[in-house]
């Protein structure tokens, strides 16, 4: 067992690192938690807006009830990411892109910092904070964190209302996404799981379909998660001190 400071990578694991060609990586707010980015679960202080869990201000009832309180939570967040950079991980899945001939990186975050990490073609499960979509004519528009646009902005096509193009509680995810992810989940052999609770639905159930295809299963998180019990290896500990760790 190869050791490094207070985790194991496994001579098979290493192998496999070494050997794969078709490899799946999914993350979830974890991997940028040592951007400073606060996690949802982990009693990081977006956990609560303005005394609603963020469940229920990040929720589909929401932006029907009350959109420029939806506009003003993704605006704070959107401020505090401004500040915040890509860490040791997403540097580290930037690189492994151009390492394996088939390689997929799925997340749950919305953050943005993969690709300014330089991961290419990333499949947003959940959708960006960086985009609007018009309620009316679906047309995207960027956001810039200093955008002082009016809330919620108005649309130039149609002059609908924009919403954070977010996949909030009780939306379906973005047509085709998924299930390209499920697509690429069947076929790899080798499967990350980084930074993820994985109690949420449906992309907790990927690291699911890629073992049932007989994928290797590797979760990295510094607590055990209702996917550990069917991983092949469990590694705990940070993704910015793991993930550098498989090709330096
Ligand atoms: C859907 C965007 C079909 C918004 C998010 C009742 C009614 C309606 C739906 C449901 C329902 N019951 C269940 C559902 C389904 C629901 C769901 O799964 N709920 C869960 C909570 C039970 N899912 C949905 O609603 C999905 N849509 O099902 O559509 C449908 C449609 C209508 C009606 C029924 C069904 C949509 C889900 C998407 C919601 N949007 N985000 C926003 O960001 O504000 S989800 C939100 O949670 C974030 O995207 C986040 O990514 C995601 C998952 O959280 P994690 O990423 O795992 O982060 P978390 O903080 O939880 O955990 C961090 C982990 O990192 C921890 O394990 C920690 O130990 C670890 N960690 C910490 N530091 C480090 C680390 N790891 C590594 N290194 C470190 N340094
Ligand atoms: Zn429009």
């Amino acid at each position: 067992m190869q050791t490094s400071g207070v985790f194991e990578i496994s001579k098979e694991l290493r192998e496999r690192f070494a050997l794969s060609s078709s490899v799946l990586v999914l993350t979830g707010a974890g991997v940028s938690a040592e951007s400073g980015v606060p996690t949802f679960r982990g009693g990081g202080q977006t956990a609560i807006w303005k005394g609603m869990p963020f469940d229920v201000i990040s929720s589909a009832r929401m932006v029907e009830r009350d959109l420029p309180a939806v506009w003003e939570w993704f605006d704070y967040r959107r401020n505090l990411l401004e500040k915040l950079s890509p860490n040791p991980a997403h540097d580290a899945m930037a690189r492994w892109q151009a390492r394996f001939s088939d390689f997929t990186l799925v997340t749950q975050n919305i953050d943005g910092l993969h690709q300014r990490a330089g991961s290419r073609d990333v499949l947003e499960l959940h959708g960006s904070i960086w985009r609007a979509r018009c309620n009316g004519c679906g047309s995207l528009t960027e956001l810039h964190s200093q955008d002082n646009d009016e809330r919620p902005p108005v649309c130039f096509e149609c002059g609908n209302s924009k919403r954070p193009d977010v996949v909030l509680f009780g939306e379906m995810l973005p047509a085709g996404v998924f299930e390209r992810a499920v697509e690429r989940a069947t076929r790899c052999e080798l499967c990350f799981v980084v930074g993820t609770s994985a109690i949420v639905y449906p992309a907790a159930a990927l690291p699911e379909i890629a073992r049932s295809s007989g994928a290797y299963l590797v979760e990295v998180n510094p607590e055990r998660t209702p996917l550990s019990s069917i991983c092949d290896e469990v590694i705990q500990g940070k993704a910015g001190e793991i993930l550098p760790f498989f090709d330096q």
